[in-house]
């Protein structure tokens, strides 16, 4: 049986809510509303200590994109991609890997010199190379979206559950963006029984207190 190291409202939510839609059986370690246990318990077993960190045996995974893939491959049947050969492999191969890749670090970076008080003129002009991604992935992922129901095409996949939380950053950083279809898929995958197992099994309290969103406070996601 899988063993995953969580800690709440972070990517590990992707690994439960896989689990929940294959429906297999797993181990969850973390300690309810207290990030800070939560965390060093993961720092006691594996020296990244981030979250996921996945247990299988004597193997450790502690990335997100490869855990799902890992976990679909081994003992998923190959539920919830695609394979090569059928329509949309292309796409999810590539929203699995950009979820992380490319779009988390640069929402990210983003948010944290945007919250920056001030910079000098040298450090604004380094600043400027990476403001406005937030916005640029937004785009993307909206337009992405126009004409079909997930980010693989017509089914949902493994690549929706990775880029829940980039399109929540994202979304989170450009308020009053419009993004209809962003908006629709988010609603259908969150309305899938999965992913309110997920929430009830890795959330049990809600949202933590001290999880209030990007880019503002320090426990963002990081
Ligand atoms: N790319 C990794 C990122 C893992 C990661 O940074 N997780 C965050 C929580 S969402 C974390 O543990 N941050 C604490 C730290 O970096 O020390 C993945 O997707 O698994």
């Amino acid at each position: 049986m899988l063993t995953i190291y969580h800690i709440e409202a972070r990517r590990s939510d992707r690994v439960v809510w896989l689990m929940e839609e294959l429906g297999l059986d797993y181990e969850l370690i973390f300690t309810p509303r207290d990030i800070h246990a939560s965390t060093q318990a993961i720092k006691a077993v594996h020296p990244i200590g981030t979250a996921p960190t996945v247990r299988d045996g004597d193997q450790w995974l502690i990335e997100s994109g490869a855990i799902l893939e890992y976990v679909i491959n081994q003992y998923g049947e190959g539920r919830f991609s695609v394979k090569p050969g059928q329509p949309g492999y292309a796409q999810y191969l590539q929203w699995i890997h950009f979820a992380e890749g490319s779009a988390m670090g640069r929402i990210l970076t983003e948010g944290i010199l945007a919250s920056l008080p001030t910079l000098d003129a040298r450090n604004q002009a380094l600043a400027a190379r990476y403001l406005g991604n937030a916005r640029r992935m937004l785009a993307f992922f909206e337009q992405s979206l126009a004409g079909q129901e997930y980010f693989a095409g017509e089914a949902f996949t493994a690549a929706d559950i990775m880029m829940l939380l980039p399109a929540r950053v994202a979304q989170g950083a450009c308020p009053g963006e419009a993004t209809p279809n962003l908006a629709a898929w988010s609603e259908r995958v969150t309305a899938r029984p999965a992913y309110a197992r997920m929430l009830a099994r890795a959330l049990p309290n809600g949202v933590p207190p001290t999880y209030q969103g990007w880019p503002k406070e320090e426990a963002a996601p990081s």
